[in-house]
């Protein structure tokens, strides 16, 4: 029996998923770059309702107002020919060499003050498009060695920046939220607010703590040898489930992202089971990478799948 996905489902795709040309650490693209409006249609015909983005998969970093106007405005086209949506937006803090120690607890205070800009000005394009969830993954916030980073002090830069962003929403009126999405490492050796629980212990800590919730990733928790679904159920419990990336991973090792369901079975299927009955009416948000091996037509039977 094929099953379609409707758009009740919820069902949605990061740019960056589909979009991935496969370079890895021990060898370069096997795909070429796909288009933005390409994916929302392919998508769109494949039962998503909606599409998510870091501002730089969207416009290269550093690239003109013009150039950044004219990515969103084939975007905007886009979503309007397709009645898609974009239920979620984050920012870009870990691609160029300048967020190399992290951004919002870099070493570096320009670096910092840098990335915060950069997260401001995506938070308004996030607002402009209707997004309602902003998500935080900090994938360079942390060390490799004890010594580099203060972690005591690095958390109280990362308390100001949510703390900044949180008084950024609130002035302007936005109705946005946002999600911390924790990661034990990869890239960094150790990145702070490894699991769930150490992100919720942290969102308690800051002066605006409605205002953030968390982004669990199936894998991630994983990664880190804890049971996904009873994180889920936690996150659930304490009204802090604002968001889901949902993917496969096979035992601990490194971030697989494979399809949500290709990794462990049973534990996705207790995961759907706590979903449904908890009545959770989020996006389904995959967060996935098609295999490297695929070729665009691979990706979009693994986007099916
Ligand atoms: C990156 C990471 C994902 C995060 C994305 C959001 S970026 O691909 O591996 O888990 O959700 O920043
Ligand atoms: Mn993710
Ligand atoms: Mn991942």
């Amino acid at each position: 029996m094929a099953i379609q996905p409707t758009r009740d489902d919820k069902f949605s795709f990061g740019l960056w998923t589909v979009g991935w040309e496969a370079q890895d650490q021990f060898g370069s693209a096997t795909r070429p770059p796909l288009d933005t409006v390409e994916a929302i249609n392919r998508l769109s015909d494949l039962g998503a309702y909606g599409i998510t983005f870091h501002d730089n998969d969207l416009f290269p970093f550093g690239c003109s107002a013009a150039d950044r106007q004219r990515e969103i405005d084939r975007l905007t086209g886009a979503l309007k020919a397709t009645g898609m949506v974009v239920p979620m937006v984050t920012t870009n803090l870990f691609s160029h060499p300048v967020f190399k120690d992290g951004g919002f607890t870099s070493n570096d205070r320009g670096v910092r003050r840098f990335a915060l800009r950069k997260v401001l000005e995506n938070i308004d394009l996030a607002a402009e498009l209707g997004a309602e969830t902003f998500v935080m993954w900090g994938g360079r916030e942390g060390s490799e060695y004890d010594a580099a980073k203060d972690i005591r002090g690095a958390l109280e830069r990362y308390r100001e920046a949510v703390n900044l962003l949180g008084d950024y929403v609130t002035d302007k009126g936005y109705n946005i939220r946002f999600a911390i999405e924790p990661k034990p490492n990869e890239p960094r050796g150790d990145i702070l607010l490894p699991t769930l629980g150490h992100a919720l212990a942290f969102i308690e800590t800051l002066e605006r703590p409605e205002l953030v919730g968390i982004n669990p990733e199936t894998g991630h928790e994983q990664m880190a040898g804890l049971n996904f679904t009873h994180g889920i159920a936690q996150a659930l419990y304490q009204g802090k489930l604002f968001h889901i990336d949902l993917n496969g991973q096979r035992g601990i090792k490194y971030d697989q992202d494979l399809v949500f369901g290709h990794g462990e079975l049973y534990d996705a299927f207790a995961l759907v089971d706590l979903l449904e009955s908890a009545g959770y009416d989020g996006p389904r948000h995959f967060d996935y990478k098609p295999m490297r091996t695929e070729d665009i037509e691979g990706v979009w039977a693994s986007a099916a799948a």
